[in-house]
C-alpha cells in the first residue's frame, strides 16, 4: 500500500515508518509540521525510494489535499501529545489534535481513502488503583486534561464521519508507549537522561499512578494489524498488560543502570493527574491474532535505556531547554 502516515517525524510515528517500510513491504509519504517534537534523525537510513518527507501543517487542506489524493491509506499520528504542555499552553492541542483531525477527514471523505486514526487509552479518564476493572472498546469517554479530552474530540470526529458519510475509518486507542526515539520530555526517557547527566531522576506527587506501559513496536504491530484485517468503523483497544506504577519504572530504571532505586526525587504533582490506566485488549488480540513480542517490559526497558546510552547526539539538543521548562513547573 501507499501509506500518508501524519507526524511520521515523531516518536510513534517514525517507528511505524521503519516497520511499515522494513517488515511489512508498504511505501510511505510522511506529512509532518516538524514541530519541537520531530526529529527529522528520526527518519534516517530509510530507503529513498520508499519513503518521501512533505513538511507540512495537517490543517493546511490545500497542500494536503494533493497527498491524500494519491495515497492508498492514511495513518493519522500526527498531535500535540504531551500532557504537561496542554496544561500550560492548551491552544495548539484543540488547533491540531481537533481541527487538524477535521481537515484531514474531510479529504479522505472527498477521496474515499481508508484513514486509522491513532488514539490514547486517555480519552477513557482514569481508574481506581486497587480495582480490577480495565478499559474496554465500551468503556464512556472521561477526559481529565486538555490533551485527552482534544483527542476524545477528534474520536468523535472519526466515528460521526464513518457513520454519517460512511468513511472508510478504524481507531485504535493504546496505552502508554515507550521505545527508542521517544522526545526527552516524557516520563521514561526523562529520567534515563537525567540518569545518565548525573541527575536523580523526578516523580511526580506519589509516584504510585500507574501507567500500562506498551513497546512502540508491538503498539506499531498491531497498527498493521488493523489497516490489513481491522473491520471499518471498529475501535481496538491495544496494550500489553504492563501495568506498572511510576515508581517501580524509576526503580527498574535506576537498578538497570548501576544505580540505587532510591535515588530519585518526589517533585510536584501534575494537576488533575490521572491516576490510572489499564487496558483489556483482548477484542484486538482475539479478532486479528495480534500478539506482543514484548510482554516481559523489564526487556524492552533495557533495550530502550541501551538505545539513549548510544544514541546521544540524538537527544542531546533537546535535553537542556526540556529540563529548564520543567524546573521553571518545580518539576
Ligand atoms: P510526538 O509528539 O512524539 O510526535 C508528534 C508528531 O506530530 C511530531 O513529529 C510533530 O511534528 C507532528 N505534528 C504536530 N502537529 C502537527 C501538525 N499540525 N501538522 C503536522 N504534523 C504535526 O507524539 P507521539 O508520542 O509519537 O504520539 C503519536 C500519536 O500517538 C498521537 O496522536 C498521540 O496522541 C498518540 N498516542 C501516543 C501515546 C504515547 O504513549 N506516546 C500513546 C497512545 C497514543
Ligand atoms: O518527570 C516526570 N515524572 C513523572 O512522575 C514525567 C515527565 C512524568 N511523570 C509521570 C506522569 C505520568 O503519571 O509519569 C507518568 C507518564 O508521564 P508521561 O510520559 O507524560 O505520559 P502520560 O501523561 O501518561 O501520557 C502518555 O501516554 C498516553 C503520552 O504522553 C500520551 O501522548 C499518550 O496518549
Amino acid at each position: 500500500m501507499r501509506l500518508l502516515v501524519t507526524g511520521g517525524a515523531g516518536f510513534i510515528g517514525s517507528n511505524f515508518v521503519h516497520q511499515a517500510v522494513g517488515r511489512a513491504g508498504h511505501t510511505v509519504t510522511v506529512v509532518d509540521k516538524l514541530t519541537y517534537a520531530a526529529n527529522r534523525e528520526s527518519l534516517a537510513d530509510l530507503p529513498e525510494d520508499r519513503v518521501r518527507f512533505v513538511e507540512a501543517d495537517i490543517c493546511d487542506r490545500h497542500l494536503v489535499d494533493l497527498l491524500v489524493a494519491e495515497c492508498d491509506a492514511v495513518v493519522h499520528f500526527a498531535a500535540e501529545s504531551h500532557n504537561d504542555n496542554s496544561i500550560d499552553d492548551p491552544e495548539v492541542f484543540v488547533t491540531t489534535n481537533v481541527v487538524g483531525t477535521f481537515c484531514l477527514l474531510e479529504l479522505v471523505r472527498r477521496y474515499h481513502k481508508r484513514f486509522h486514526h491513532i488514539s490514547t487509552d486517555e480519552v477513557y479518564g482514569d481508574l481506581e488503583l486497587d480495582s480490577p476493572i480495565r478499559f474496554t472498546p465500551q468503556t464512556p469517554y472521561k477526559p481529565s486534561s486538555p490533551y485527552s479530552a482534544s483527542k476524545a474530540a477528534s474520536d468523535m470526529l472519526v466515528r460521526a464521519w464513518t457513520r454519517t458519510y460512511g468513511l472508510k475509518a478504524t481507531i485504535s486507542n493504546c496505552s502508554n508507549n515507550y521505545g527508542p526515539r521517544q522526545h526527552v520530555e516524557k516520563f521514561i526517557p526523562r529520567q534515563i537522561t537525567n540518569i545518565l547527566d548525573g541527575q536523580r531522576p523526578r516523580l511526580y506527587g506519589t509516584g504510585l499512578n500507574t501507567r500500562d506501559w506498551i513497546h512502540v513496536d508491538d503498539h506499531n504491530s498491531a497498527v498493521l494489524a488493523i489497516l490489513q484485517r481491522g473491520r471499518v468503523g471498529e475501535t481496538y483497544l491495544v496494550g500489553a498488560d504492563g501495568e506498572l506504577t511510576n515508581r517501580q519504572v524509576i526503580e527498574m530504571i535506576l537498578v538497570e543502570m548501576g544505580r540505587s532505586p532510591d535515588e530519585y526525587d518526589l517533585v510536584r504533582d501534575r494537576p488533575g493527574h490521572d491516576l490510572r490506566y489499564a487496558i483489556d485488549a483482548s477484542k484486538t488480540r482475539n479478532e486479528l491474532g495480534w500478539v506482543p513480542a514484548y510482554p516481559d517490559f523489564s526487556v524492552g526497558l533495557r533495550a530502550t535505556i541501551d538505545w539513549y546510552r548510544q544514541n546521544e547526539s540524538w537527544w542531546r539538543p533537546q535535553k537542556a531547554a526540556t529540563e529548564t521548562k520543567y524546573r521553571a513547573n518545580g518539576q
